[in-house]
């Protein structure tokens, strides 16, 4: 064998060297990409059964009406009417400052609180009510206030009207009637309940668990569903309500406050106690 062949030969055994060195490359190109569709293939079906849990859809439909009976976290509802729509007896800035700083407050402060319960999201705000021992004790207080307090405004706001006042018609007038003599008389043990409250509360027109109507208050923002009663209305005599225009008058605000009363309302949730 010549020189000239050996070098043919040498050239010929370094091409084979080079091209096995690159079919190496393009192997291991090849498993790590398919490893890689392989880890991508199965991990998708875990992320897909995981996206639910780590964000549930809200449970709250569309279609639910009472705000009060929503699950999961609250919303502060529109003040149905302006805020000066109920003068010269609420004045505006009171009825401003009642529902955008107290009202939207009580539903911050709830939403906060249950963030780290999704149990308790689930239940809803007047469930949790009913039955407040069911709430873990760091936030029993809290959502005991923050929940009654929407709970109670909800109400508040949708009994009032601008078109209020009068008196009420129908099977309530009928039984506020038979239970406390005359409309008259009622108002007058409405009122006197209501100025008797001492500190912050309310006073409630409420069917009892006997089914009867009866006057009761309650303290802060407890709402009567605490005590297993519905209530038909209710007046807020936190200082916060009249204040404002009637300074430590509060007699007179509730006397003023039968000129906004929402009877037709009333006399509609009248008709939910009544068919339970
Ligand atoms: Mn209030």
């Amino acid at each position: 064998m010549g020189y000239a062949e050996l070098a043919s030969v040498s050239r010929g055994f370094a091409r084979m060297r080079s091209l096995k060195q690159f079919l190496q490359r393009q192997l291991h190109f090849i498993v790590i990409g398919g490893f890689l569709s392989i880890l991508l293939i199965a991990c998708q079906p875990l992320a897909q059964s995981q996206a639910p849990d780590a964000s549930p859809p809200p449970e709250t439909s569309s279609e639910t009406v009472d705000q009060t009976e929503a699950v999961g976290t609250l919303e502060l509802p529109p003040l149905p009417y302006a805020f000066d729509a109920l003068e010269p007896y609420i004045d505006a800035e009171t009825m401003e400052l009642h529902h955008d700083r107290h009202h939207a407050a009580y539903v911050n402060n709830y939403n906060e609180a249950i963030t780290d319960y999704p149990d308790l999201q689930s239940q809803g705000v007047e469930a949790l009510l009913r039955n407040l021992d069911v709430i873990p004790e760091d936030v029993r207080i809290t959502i005991r206030n923050n929940g009654g307090g929407h709970v109670n405004h909800s109400m508040f706001w949708q009994i009032m009207s601008p078109e209020g006042g009068g008196e009420p018609q129908g099977q309530l007038a009928e039984q506020i009637n038979q239970t406390f003599g005359s409309f008259a008389d009622f108002q007058t043990a409405f009122e006197e309940a209501g100025a008797n409250q001492f500190g912050s509360g309310w006073v409630w027109l409420v069917s009892n668990n006997e089914g009867n109507l009866q006057i009761t208050t309650t303290l802060n923002q407890d709402n009567p569903i605490m005590q297993g009663a519905f209530p038909i209305m209710g007046n807020d005599v936190w200082e916060h309500a009249y204040y404002l225009s009637y300074r430590n008058r509060r007699a007179e605000y509730l006397d003023a406050w039968w000129n906004v009363v929402n009877w037709e309302e009333v006399g509609r949730r009248y008709e939910q106690a009544v068919q339970g």
